[in-house]
C-alpha cells in the first residue's frame, strides 16, 4: 500500500492542531504507521529542504522548521500521496481553498501548518530520512474492509 510523509509544522504544534490533523486523515480512511513528536536539527532541515537551497527564502523556512518540536508521521492507504496534497490545500495558505488544513487554518506561505510529500520519489526519501523501518508498523484495521 502506498505511503507518504506527512509533518505538523511548529506553528500546528503550538496551535494544538496536532489531534485535528491526525483526525482528518484518520476520518478520511487512510491508516497511521507511524508517529513521532521531535525537533529537527538544522542538518536534517537542510536535508528535508536540499530542493529549495537556493531559493531566497531557504534560510527562513530551516530557522521555521527548526523553531520548536514537529509532529512527524507516515500514514498509507490507496493514492494518500496525491490525496493527502489535495487535503492539505495550496502552499500559500491565501491560496488554499477552504476545507483544506491549510485553508481552514493558515494564513501566511511562511507559516502553513503541515508538510506532505509531493510525489512518491519524495515520499520515499522524506519516510528514510525522518523515521528508521523498525519505526513503521505493519498492520490491519478492521475498518479497511469497509473503506475498500
Ligand atoms: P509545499 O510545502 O506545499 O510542498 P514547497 O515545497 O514549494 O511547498 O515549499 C516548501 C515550504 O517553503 C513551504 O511549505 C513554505 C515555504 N515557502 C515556499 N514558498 C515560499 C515563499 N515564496 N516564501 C516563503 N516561504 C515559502
Ligand atoms: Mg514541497
Amino acid at each position: 500500500m502506498e505511503k507518504t510523509f506527512l509533518m505538523v509544522k511548529p506553528d500546528g504544534v503550538q496551535r494544538n492542531l496536532i489531534g485535528e490533523i491526525v483526525n482528518r486523515f484518520e476520518r478520511k480512511g487512510f491508516q497511521l504507521v507511524g508517529a513521532k513528536l521531535m525537533q529537527i536539527s538544522n542538518e536534517l532541515a537542510s536535508e528535508h529542504y536540499g530542493e529549495h537551497k537556493e531559493r531566497p527564502f531557504f534560510g527562513e523556512l530551516v530557522d521555521f522548521i527548526t523553531s520548536g518540536p514537529v509532529f512527524a508521521m507516515v500514514w498509507e492507504g490507496e493514492n494518500v500521496i496525491k490525496t493527502a496534497r489535495e487535503m492539505m490545500g495550496k502552499t500559500n495558505p491565501a491560496e488554499a481553498a477552504p476545507g483544506t488544513i491549510r485553508g481552514d487554518f493558515g494564513v501566511t506561505v511562511g507559516k502553513n501548518v503541515i508538510h506532505g510529500s509531493d510525489s512518491p520519489e519524495s515520499a520515499e526519501r522524506e519516510i528514510n530520512l525522518f523515521f528508521d523501518q523498525k519505526e513503521l508498523v505493519s498492520y490491519t484495521k478492521q475498518d479497511q474492509s469497509w473503506i475498500y
